[in-house]
């Protein structure tokens, strides 16, 4: 039986994970933070008690910036892979906290490699970098693959570049089986609230159900390559069954403006959207736009711009090449982009048509303070 540690545990692709590594008979041990609300939301279907019999769940205190804490449950738990998706993964928030995000994204990931050398596991324990195609950032060439040169665009993507070749080094200098994943963005129904896919059909929802009267978004023409994290995380697991360690790009191979997402998603709601504009003038500066909506309330604008959305250095265009993970990996993803929108904006309709109902009964809604 496999035992796996994973970092980031209760992030997205934490919660995905577990679960296919737990369908696979692996024990899952997950390092999670205190915090002094619930953090566990994503996997609290997981979770098992520990006076179960066969126990093969099991989370532990800890935190990427704490070398000793990293030490000690590497060393009671002897992983045979370690998932190291634990991060400060906003990448606007990075400009707001650049030297955490350095210290958790970037040697966060050197502390976990060290752990293993220091205990002595090099040719016991598999390591999985979560890298990003935020690496490549100022487009370079189209698509983006293994051998595309890095340009990263913030404090984000600079930590996880000193991760990215940390990974190598560690691989090169100890002979260990260290990898990278470069994952494009993925999304799903447990895509975390302030990213853009889940604000938006979070928004189409509530805006729905008549509880919200219009979106504030940033910069609509940026372009992603977009795929569902369920597909995401069955290829981290691949890249760390193969014969040699190496670095890999996942991705779709189609990209998407964020405005055509928005269409999209209003769509999958039975709602029309049109688009008043390009939001561009004339000096190719992103100004504003306006849509309004045609099957709801004729007129009702429901997207806006806020310039609070806009970062200070953006990443315009990502278009990812999957040929290697395709053809080494036999990685094939099932959801395509009307798939993972239909996935997304079905969970949140469901949601809020709940919590409609329960304020219509006059019931409060949690979490909302007054
Ligand atoms: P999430 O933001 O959903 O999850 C991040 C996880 O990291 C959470 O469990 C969070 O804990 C944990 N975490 C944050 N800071 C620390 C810390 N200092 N110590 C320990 N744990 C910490 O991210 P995703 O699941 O979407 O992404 C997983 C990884 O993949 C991240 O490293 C991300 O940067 C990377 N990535 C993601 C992509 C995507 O499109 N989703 C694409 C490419 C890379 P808590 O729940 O307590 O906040
Ligand atoms: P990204 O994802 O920065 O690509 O990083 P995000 O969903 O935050 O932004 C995607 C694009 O949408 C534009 N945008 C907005 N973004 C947010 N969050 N909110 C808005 O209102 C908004 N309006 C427009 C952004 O400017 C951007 O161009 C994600 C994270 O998961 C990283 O951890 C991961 O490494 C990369 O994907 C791959």
């Amino acid at each position: 039986m496999k035992i796996a540690l994973v970092t980031g545990i209760t992030g997205q692709d934490g919660a995905y994970l577990s679960e296919l590594l737990l369908s696979k008979g692996y024990h899952v041990h997950g390092i999670k933070r205190r915090s002094s609300l619930f953090n566990t939301d994503r996997i609290d279907h997981l979770y098992q008690n520990p006076q179960e019999a066969d126990v093969r769940f099991k989370l532990h205190y800890g935190d990427l910036t704490d070398s000793t804490n990293l030490i000690r449950i590497i060393q009671q738990v002897q992983p045979d892979e370690i998932y190291n998706l634990g991060a400060m993964s906003h990448v606007q928030v990075s400009f707001e906290t650049p030297e955490y995000t350095a210290n958790a994204d970037g040697i966060g990931t050197l502390r976990i490699l060290e752990a293993i050398r220091l205990l002595g596991l090099t040719e016991k324990t598999k390591i999985y970098q979560a890298s990003t195609s935020e690496l490549y950032g100022l487009v370079q060439e189209v698509p983006q693959s293994e051998r595309t040169p890095f340009y990263p665009r913030s404090p984000y993507a600079v930590a996880k570049m000193y991760a990215y070749w940390i990974t190598v080094n560690y691989r090169e200098a100890y002979n260990m089986y260290a990898c990278n994943g470069i994952l494009f963005n993925h999304e799903s129904p447990l895509r975390g609230e302030t990213f853009v896919t889940r604000k938006i059909t979070r928004g189409v929802a509530q805006i729905v159900f008549g509880m919200q009267d219009k979106l504030y978004m940033g910069n609509l023409n940026a372009q992603r390559d977009w795929g569902h994290a369920k597909d995401y995380v069955d290829a981290m697991w691949r890249i760390l069954q193969q014969d040699k360690p190496e670095d890999y790009v996942i991705a779709t191979g189609i990209t998407t403006p964020v405005r055509e997402f928005i269409r999209m998603a209003f769509a999958e709601a039975g709602v029309e959207v049109e688009f008043k504009g390009t939001g561009i003038d004339e000096k190719g500066i992103v100004k504003s736009v306006a849509a309004a909506i045609t099957t709801l309330q004729p007129g009702q604008e429901v997207v806006a711009i806020d310039a609070r959305y806009f970062r200070p250095t953006e990443v315009d265009l990502l278009i990812g090449d999957p040929t290697k993970a395709q053809t080494q990996l036999g990685w094939q993803p099932k959801y395509d982009l009307a798939g993972l929108v239909k996935d997304m904006v079905q969970a949140d309709l469901e949601i809020f048509r709940r919590e409609k109902l329960l304020k219509d009964a006059g019931f409060k809604i949690l979490n909302q303070y007054e």
